[in-house]
């Protein structure tokens, strides 16, 4: 039977533009999951949610630190979630309960005195964050002493592994939050917006994880653009699939400086192109400004580099020189809080990484557009430069990570590349269908039973994935 235009219209625009998806919907392996974290709920604040959230972590495939350089990433969602259970409970508290309680303890805080401890970073911190973010967008106006919520979280994205489980979790606090007050914000505001807020954490980070976690559709890895915020689904090759291994090498990035250093490091190095370039400094933040503002194609930015850069590491007061800046005024203007200890740069090296980065980006795209007998070929081999590239010129790479990659390569990857921020967590392999089973029990072997203290991960340290859809919110 034909249905209704009307229906199928309503059907359109409930896909396109709103959350909001009966719970009935879920899938059955999603409603497990709905089931534990209502029961956790319930056990705690004695009664049913009002709804649900989920906002899933995500795999980079290629185009690793050049998303607060202004440049295009290539991620795609993954099935592994934060899942978040929310009521308002009437009062001015905010009570939050995690299913994982011996790793996540409870944590109460009253509406008036909420604060994100960034030198301290605990998990309610980053729920926090998208809660803020929210009521700040809203400034204020919807929250009262009755304005209270109870809120149980559940996650399956493997912790500090860069799967993007601390940008799920902002993402469905800022979603969950938006709904419980009745708020009215776009996918692409709230990409935008959680990106944001995040940095309350501490981190500078760019707005990758919130953008393909909010606005991911299954079936296809989105290119992300920044200023403005753009996406576009791009298909994958058939005959392949990729394959996350976590190196179960843990990194919480708000804890340490690394991140923040590498993002002081791509500052400087644009201040100081940008002066050889002859720009006005004072408009020019990012690396991708000093190319479009120099009208440079990326990929002879390589050059540029080379000429104004130098290899040695650049001193502090080098820079300041070049920059024409006081201790001071360096200190206020270009680091950041965890940051301001720093002596040393290297400006070459993080800058030429990120240049060539962002045109295997184009290329990673072009080639899974134009579809030819040689794209898988094509693709592992920009998917395995990214990686020595982050090893090598942009230090983000750890020991366990890289020998996993030659695992992974020697198991029959036709690429294969760390993902995320680095110093720690997941690699990514392209693998064809054929020889999947044969590769993971190959890294079964030679990597996680090597390393004997994993053995216990294994069922959540090595999985397949596909391309899955964007963050959801479930109603009865
Ligand atoms: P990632 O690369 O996974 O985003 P981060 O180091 O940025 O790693 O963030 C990890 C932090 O996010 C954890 O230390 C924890 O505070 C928080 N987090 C991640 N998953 C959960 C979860 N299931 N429940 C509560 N907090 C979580
Ligand atoms: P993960 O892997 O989630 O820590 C971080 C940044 C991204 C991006 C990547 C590196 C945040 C929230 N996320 O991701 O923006 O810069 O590192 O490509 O800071």
């Amino acid at each position: 039977m034909t249905r209704p235009l009307t229906m199928l219209l309503n059907e359109m625009t409930m896909t396109e533009t709103t959350f909001v998806k009966p719970l009935s919907l879920a899938e059955s392996k999603k409603k497990n999951y709905i089931n534990i974290v209502k029961t956790h709920f319930n056990k705690k604040f004695g009664s049913d949610p009002s709804f649900y959230v989920r906002a899933p972590g995500r795999v980079n495939l290629i185009g690793e630190h050049i998303d607060y350089c202004g440049y295009a990433v290539f991620p795609m969602a993954i099935e592994q979630d934060i899942l978040v259970a929310i009521s308002l409970n009437g009062s001015n508290k905010i009570n939050l309960t995690n299913v994982k309680e011996s790793l996540y303890p409870d944590f109460t805080t009253s509406l008036d005195v909420l604060k994100i401890d960034s030198l301290n970073p605990k998990w309610y911190h980053y729920y926090l964050c998208g809660f803020l973010g929210m009521v700040e967008h809203a400034s204020y106006d919807y929250l009262s002493s009755s304005s209270g919520l109870d809120i149980a979280v559940l996650g399956t994205v493997p912790p500090s592994a860069g799967l993007s489980s601390s940008s799920a979790l902002v993402c469905a606090a800022a979603l969950a939050t938006m709904h419980a007050y009745s708020l009215s914000v776009s996918k692409l505001e709230l990409a935008s917006l959680s990106s944001k807020c995040e940095r309350y954490i501490g981190t500078e980070g760019g707005g990758m994880d919130h953008a393909i976690s909010v606005l991911a559709e299954p079936g296809s890895a989105k290119l992300i653009e920044f200023n403005p915020l753009q996406t576009t689904n791009v298909l994958l090759p058939e005959g392949a699939i990729f394959v996350i291994a976590n190196s179960c090498v843990e990194i919480n990035k708000a804890a340490t400086s690394h991140y923040n250093i590498r993002v002081v490091e791509c500052r400087l190095a644009t201040q100081i192109l940008a002066k050889a370039c002859g720009l006005n400094v004072t408009e020019v933040s990012k690396l991708k400004d000093v190319q479009e503002f120099a009208n440079i194609p990326v990929d002879q930015m390589e050059k540029k580099v080379k000429e104004v850069l130098h290899e040695n590491p650049y001193s502090r007061t080098e820079v300041c020189q070049i920059l024409e800046l006081s201790d001071s005024e360096f200190e206020t203007t270009l680091l950041s809080a965890n940051t301001k200890f720093l002596q040393e740069f290297k400006l070459y090296q993080r800058a030429l990484h990120v240049y060539q980065e962002a045109s295997r980006v184009w290329r990673f795209k072009e080639i899974c557009e134009k579809k030819s007998e040689t794209s898988l070929l094509m693709l592992g081999q920009l998917m395995t430069e990214s990686h020595a590239s982050c090893r090598d010129l942009y230090e983000c790479s750890h020991p366990d990570l890289d020998e996993l990659v030659q695992l992974c390569l020697k198991a029959g990857a036709l690429g294969s590349r760390l993902t995320g921020a680095g110093w720690g967590g997941c690699t990514v392999s392209l693998v064809p269908f054929e020889k999947v089973d044969n590769f993971l029990v190959d890294l079964k072997k030679n990597y996680y039973s090597k390393h004997f203290r994993l053995q216990e991960l294994l069922d959540t340290a090595i999985f397949p994935t596909k391309p899955g859809g964007g963050a959801v919110i479930y109603e009865d």
